[in-house]
C-alpha cells in the first residue's frame, strides 16, 4: 500500500461562549459582563482560534438581558472589532419570556441558538415549547440568521428531524447542531452520550458538543475524536482543573486549540466556518 497522499487537515470549528446568563460577577469576577470586556475577551478569543462567538449580554449591574438596543450596540461592537461570526442566544434565562426571545433575531445577528427542547436546567426548567421552537425557525428564516439548534438531550434531535420535516431547511440549507452535555437534568457530558447523539443527526448536519462543567474535556475529546467541532468557554466551565478556577475565556480557548491541533484538526478560519454554516461572506461594517 504506497503511503497516504498529504491533504489539507479537516478542521475543527471553535465557538467560545464567555459570559453566559447563569453565573454573577459576584462570584466569578472576571467573567465579561461589559461590552468592552466582552469585546476584548472577543478579540483574545479570535486570535486563538475561535471563528463563533455565542453572546449573551448584562445590563449596567450585570444582570441578563435581552434588551434590543444593547444587542445591536454590541453586534455592531464585535462586528467592528473581530471577524467573528455574532450568534446570539436566544436562550436568554430560564425566566426571559417567549416574545423577548423572538425580539433578538431584530439585533440582526449572523446566527442565533435555537433550543429543541424543555429540559430541567438545574433546579429551573428551560421551557421551549414546540410552537415556540416553530416559530422561532420560521422567523429565523426569514431574517436570514443562521441558527445553531442546541441540544440538551437525546429525544430533542428527533424534534430536531421533526422541525426540518415540517418546515424545511434554515437559512444558509444547512443544519449545525450543539450537543450542550452535562446540564444537570439533561444527557450525561459522557462519550457515550455523544456517540449515541451522533446516531440521531439529521443527513448532512455537522455539529459542536459542549460539556458543562467537569464535562468539558470528556466532551471535547470525544467530540474530536468523532469528527465533532467545539464550544468552550465561561458560559459553560468556570474550574479548568480540580481546585484550579478559569482565568478567562482565552485559557479555555487555548486549550480547545491545542487539543484541536494534537487531534490534527487544527482550529477553522473564519471564512472556512462562514461557508460552513452558510453565514455567507463577511459584510463591510460601515
Ligand atoms: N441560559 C440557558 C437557560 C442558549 O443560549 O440558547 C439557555 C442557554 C441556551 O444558554
Ligand atoms: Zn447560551
Amino acid at each position: 500500500m504506497s503511503p497516504a497522499s498529504s491533504t489539507t487537515a479537516p478542521s475543527t470549528l471553535i465557538t467560545v461562549a464567555p459570559t453566559g446568563a447563569e453565573s454573577s460577577k459576584a462570584d466569578v469576577p472576571t467573567l465579561p459582563v461589559t461590552l468592552d470586556e466582552l469585546v476584548s475577551a472577543a478579540r483574545a478569543a479570535e486570535a486563538i482560534g475561535a471563528a463563533v462567538i455565542h453572546v449573551h449580554i448584562r445590563d449596567d449591574e450585570a444582570r441578563p438581558t435581552l434588551d434590543l438596543g444593547r444587542l445591536s450596540e454590541t453586534v455592531t461592537a464585535l462586528r467592528e472589532a473581530t471577524s467573528l461570526i455574532v450568534q446570539l442566544s436566544t436562550g436568554g434565562t430560564v425566566t426571559d419570556p417567549e416574545e423577548h426571545r423572538l425580539r433578538v433575531l431584530e439585533a440582526a445577528p449572523d446566527a442565533a441558538s435555537c433550543s429543541m427542547g424543555t429540559v430541567n436546567f438545574g433546579h429551573d426548567v428551560f421551557l421551549n415549547r414546540w410552537d415556540f421552537i416553530v416559530e422561532l425557525h420560521n422567523r429565523m428564516r426569514d431574517a436570514q440568521v443562521v441558527p445553531e439548534y442546541e441540544i440538551f438531550d437525546l429525544g430533542q434531535l428527533s424534534t430536531l428531524q421533526r422541525l426540518l420535516d415540517k418546515h424545511g431547511l434554515p437559512y444558509g440549507e444547512h443544519v449545525h447542531v450543539d450537543l450542550v452535555m452535562g446540564v444537570p437534568g439533561g444527557m450525561p457530558g459522557t462519550a457515550h452520550a455523544l456517540v449515541a447523539a451522533l446516531g440521531l443527526l439529521p443527513d448532512g448536519a455537522t455539529f459542536a458538543a459542549t460539556g458543562v462543567g467537569r464535562t468539558s474535556i470528556p466532551v471535547m475529546l470525544a467530540a474530536l475524536a468523532s469528527g465533532g467541532h467545539l464550544r468552550v468557554g465561561m458560559e459553560d466551565t468556570l474550574t479548568y482543573a480540580p481546585g484550579q478556577p478559569v482565568q478567562d475565556n482565552a485559557q479555555l480557548v487555548a486549550r480547545a486549540a491545542g487539543l484541536a491541533r494534537i487531534a490534527q484538526r487544527p482550529p477553522m478560519s473564519i471564512a472556512d466556518a462562514r461557508t460552513l454554516l452558510g453565514v455567507g461572506p463577511l459584510a463591510a461594517v460601515a
